[in-house]
């Protein structure tokens, strides 16, 4: 198997990306796998646990989102977790054997003032050990300054989906406001956590725009989540039609292949797929998931069945 160059350090067309969404699907993994193993520990899965510290009254309308205030999805709406309680998840978090600790916000943008909490909760965070990512909407770049400042290490941000098809599923914001926080983010010196949704009702060639997009960031994101959508009921999206396990595995294969040094992470909708799909999302390339029985607002693999299967792979041994 030969690497090219185009495929290490280049940019990526929508071509050449559609090009691998083409292969046949035992070619597809391969290059995957030796991608990965090229860039990789093919039996490590990087553990990465979530915690909502503010939930539900988001004012954005994103269609997946169970969160916005818009639909009525009966959760119960939360104020900003006080700081102990941060703490108490972390540890247990840590306990089970989680290396990441991300913490999930339902704002639009933060106040200066929730800044000032959130700093807090990074420094008692990463005092416990834990790497320590957080998820709070649009940042300015004082904001991603004082984050910095804090010794918050990574940030997620997800594109979610390609520039087109964006507007289908957002209109509160636009894909030039995300990649503006994005750039807040590098400029500040962090580390960019950015992926999408699969199975919003997007095309192929809305992966493929995504996919785009994620691998010409420069330098691209250290972690791509690639979600499954959860459906919820009372969201926009909750009726949408299944995605086709295997265009979810050549996503994830498409995902390693043009951005080889990132852990892939197999994020939500992991709850709903067997072992087998798990195992040929891994196979593809994906080598971090979100671990822990909640993701942010809906249920995930839990973490008994996940030291099964994981012990059954022989992953993290
Ligand atoms: N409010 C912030 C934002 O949107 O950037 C941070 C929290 S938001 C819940 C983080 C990410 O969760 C979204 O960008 C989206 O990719 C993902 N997400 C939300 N609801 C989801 C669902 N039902 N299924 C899959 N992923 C979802
Ligand atoms: C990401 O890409 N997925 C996570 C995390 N980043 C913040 C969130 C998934 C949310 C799934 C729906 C919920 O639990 O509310
Ligand atoms: Fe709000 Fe984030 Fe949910 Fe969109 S994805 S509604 S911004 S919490």
């Amino acid at each position: 198997m030969i690497i090219t160059d185009q495929q290490l350090n280049q940019l990526w067309t929508r071509d050449s990306i559609q090009s691998l969404f083409d292969l046949p699907l035992m070619d597809l993994l391969f290059q995957a796998q030796t991608v990965h193993r090229d860039h990789h520990d093919p039996n490590v899965v990087q553990l990465s646990s979530l915690l909502s510290i503010k939930t539900g009254a988001c004012p954005e309308d994103c269609k997946y989102c169970p969160q916005s205030a818009r639909y009525k999805t009966g959760l119960k709406n939360e104020r900003l977790m006080p700081l102990d309680q941060i703490v108490a998840a972390a540890q247990t978090a840590k306990a089970n054997g989680a290396e990441r600790f991300c913490m999930g916000a339902a704002w639009r943008t933060p106040k200066d003032s929730d800044i000032q909490q959130v700093a807090e909760a990074v420094q008692a965070v990463k005092s416990l050990g834990l790497e320590t990512c957080a998820t709070l909407g649009m940042l300015n770049s004082q904001q991603a300054q004082q984050l910095q400042d804090a010794g918050l290490e990574y940030y997620n941000h997800n594109l979610d989906t390609s520039p087109e098809f964006y507007g289908e599923i957002i209109t509160t914001r636009t894909y030039e406001d995300r990649l503006e926080t994005l750039d807040n983010v590098r400029s500040a010196g962090m580390k960019v956590c950015c992926g999408g949704i699969v199975g919003m009702g997007e095309s192929q060639h809305d992966r493929v725009g995504l996919l785009e997009t994620l691998a010409n960031l420069d330098p691209y994101p250290e972690s791509v989540p690639i979600n499954n959508l959860v459906k919820v009921a009372g969201t926009p999206l909750s009726e949408i039609e299944d995605i086709n396990p295997f265009d979810f595995i050549r996503t994830v294969a498409v995902a390693r292949i043009t951005m080889p040094k990132s852990y892939v992470r197999l994020s939500a909708g992991r709850e709903d797929m067997n072992d087998q799909m798990q195992t040929l999302c891994f196979l593809a390339g994906a080598n971090s998931v979100f671990y822990g029985d909640q993701l942010l607002t809906c249920n995930n693999a839990s973490v008994e069945h996940d030291a099964l299967l994981f012990a059954e792979l022989g992953i993290n041994r």
